[in-house]
C-alpha cells in the first residue's frame, strides 16, 4: 500500500480525532469502520514525517457535563470525556513523545473544528492553538485526516480553507458518522464545493 501523497516542509498534517470513543467498535460514540482508518492515517503520519512536514493531532477533549451531550440537552451520546479510556489517542495510532496535541471541547463548547471552539449556549467561537501553530511552521497546505469525516474531520477543512490554506481529504483516512442517512455524501459535496481536495486515492 503506502500513501500516493507526496508532503513536503510546507505541508502539515492534521489527524483528526482518532480517538476510542469514534475509532473502537466499544466507543461511546463509535464511526462505524473507524479502527479501519488507523492503518491509512499512519501511512499518512509516516510519509509526512519522512517529509519534513509537521504532524499535529487533535483529541476531543469534554467535561461529563456539557450541552454537547444529549443527555444534558445536546446532540451526541456522552463521548471523549476528558481523561477517560474513550477519550486517549487510539492504541496504534503513531503518535511520537513529543506530539502536539490540541485539545477542543475542553470548557463545554463544541469543538467541531480543531481550530476552534463554540460556546454551544452563546455561540461565542475562539480559536484554539491549531492555528498558531500551523503559521508557525510555515505550512500552506493541510491534509486531514481521522474521525468523523462528517463532523469534525469536515469542519477542520472548512476553517482550514477559510483560512486560506489548500486543504486535501483523503477519503481512505476517514469514515462518517451519519447522525442523519447522506450526511457523508453531502459532505464531500460541501467540502468539494468549498474548494477542498475530497480524494479518493
Ligand atoms: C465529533 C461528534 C461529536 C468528531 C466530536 O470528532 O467528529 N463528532 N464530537
Ligand atoms: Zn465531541
Amino acid at each position: 500500500m503506502g500513501t500516493t501523497r507526496s508532503y513536503d516542509p510546507t505541508s502539515a498534517l492534521v489527524v483528526v480525532d482518532v480517538q476510542n470513543d469514534f475509532a473502537d467498535p466499544d466507543g461511546g460514540l463509535y464511526v462505524t469502520g473507524g479502527e479501519e482508518v488507523v492503518d491509512a492515517v499512519n501511512e499518512e503520519i509516516a510519509a509526512a514525517r519522512s517529509a519534513g512536514a509537521p504532524v499535529l493531532y487533535t483529541q476531543d477533549w469534554h467535561p461529563e457535563t456539557t450541552p454537547h451531550f444529549e443527555k444534558d440537552g445536546g446532540t451526541w451520546p456522552v463521548h471523549c470525556v476528558a481523561g477517560t479510556w474513550g477519550a486517549e489517542l487510539h492504541p496504534n495510532l503513531d503518535v511520537p513523545e513529543d506530539a502536539t496535541i490540541v485539545r477542543k471541547g475542553v470548557d463545554g463548547g463544541d469543538g467541531y473544528s480543531g481550530f476552534s471552539v463554540r460556546d454551544p449556549v452563546s455561540g461565542e467561537e475562539s480559536a484554539t492553538e491549531l492555528g498558531k501553530h500551523l503559521e508557525e511552521a510555515g505550512a500552506e497546505r493541510l491534509v486531514v485526516v481521522g474521525l468523523a469525516g462528517d463532523v469534525c474531520v469536515a469542519a477542520t477543512a472548512h476553517d482550514a480553507k477559510e483560512l486560506g490554506y489548500e486543504v486535501e481529504v483523503p477519503l481512505a483516512t476517514t469514515r462518517m458518522v451519519e447522525l442523519e442517512p447522506g450526511d457523508g455524501e453531502r459532505t464531500v459535496e460541501r467540502l468539494r464545493a468549498a474548494g477542498v481536495a475530497v480524494t479518493t486515492a
